[in-house]
């Protein structure tokens, strides 16, 4: 089956609705997320996305999680937040439940998707691996009291247990853009490498990364424009700001779609 990775969406339904013109109907969409907040229309998006039933399968992106995480009562809503309407919406409790059902990384027609990054020690298995540790936690009952603990600054380290473990999972999915030197993560530069001081290194390209060989398609990094480094396939193209919503075709010849976005909030 035809399948498009699509990606960040961030509320901006009029350019999804756009693209979806054209992308056969029958193709699978796979979502790579943050399809919420920031934009105009989070609930029509995030309704929209659930229509398709298994037509579609959505990543959580950082906005998903926050979203989660303010409904629970453990996150406040912040400047430029526009999830309230979510919040508010008579469907919510059916919403956040089908959010935490939702995956962190997949593997499909040899293509790993990530809302982010991966670590540069973490295999394709190692992600996989660690994602489904994410996902488990998003589907227990604990969810709701714990969430809150999964925020917050944690480095990635094989040793870590518990809380701080799905901490460090969470920021190299779904937070990470540039690395540090000594290969940890960076959680302030948000523009693209030639606007960012040299010494930070985008994570794809950090020195014997484990997945350099696996092709990985991911979103998050609205900034950083086009890239010809091997095996890379970002999809945030900033349709928020005025940019571009776009979609990768995974199977049969790999081809991007792209519809032109009106500007909606300025990057940051
Ligand atoms: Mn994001």
């Amino acid at each position: 089956m035809t399948t498009f990775a699509i990606g960040d969406i961030h509320g901006c339904l009029p350019s999804l609705e756009e693209l979806l013109r054209q992308i056969p109907t029958d193709a699978k969409l796979l979502f790579i997320g943050d399809i919420v907040n920031r934009g105009p229309q989070s609930l029509a998006t995030i309704r929209k996305v659930m229509s398709f039933g298994k037509r579609a399968e959505c990543l959580l992106g950082n906005h998903e999680i926050h979203l989660m995480a303010v409904y629970a009562g453990k996150r406040a809503l912040g400047k430029g937040d526009t999830i309230q309407e979510v919040l508010d919406a008579p469907d919510c409790d059916e919403i956040i439940e089908w959010l935490r059902h939702r995956p962190m990384a997949l593997f499909k027609h040899n293509y790993l998707m990530v809302h982010a990054a991966c670590d540069w020690r973490w295999s394709l298995d190692d992600t996989l691996k660690y994602a489904r540790k994410v996902e488990k936690f998003f589907r227990s009952d604990k969810w709701r009291d714990e969430i809150g603990e999964i925020f917050g600054r944690q480095q990635w380290d094989k040793s870590l247990k518990g809380k701080k473990k799905l901490r460090a999972i969470v920021n190299v999915l779904t937070r990470t853009r540039f690395l540090n030197p000594d290969g940890s993560m960076d959680f302030k530069q948000k523009w693209s490498p030639s606007e960012t001081p040299k010494e930070y290194i985008p994570w794809f390209e950090y020195p014997g990364r484990k997945t350099a060989d696996t092709k990985i398609v991911f979103g998050h990094w609205s900034t950083l424009g086009s890239t010809s480094w091997p095996n890379i396939f970002p999809l945030d193209t900033g349709c928020l700001w005025g940019g571009k919503l776009t979609a990768l075709r995974l199977n049969k010849h790999p081809m991007y779609l792209s519809v032109k976005a009106p500007l909606y909030v300025k990057p940051w």
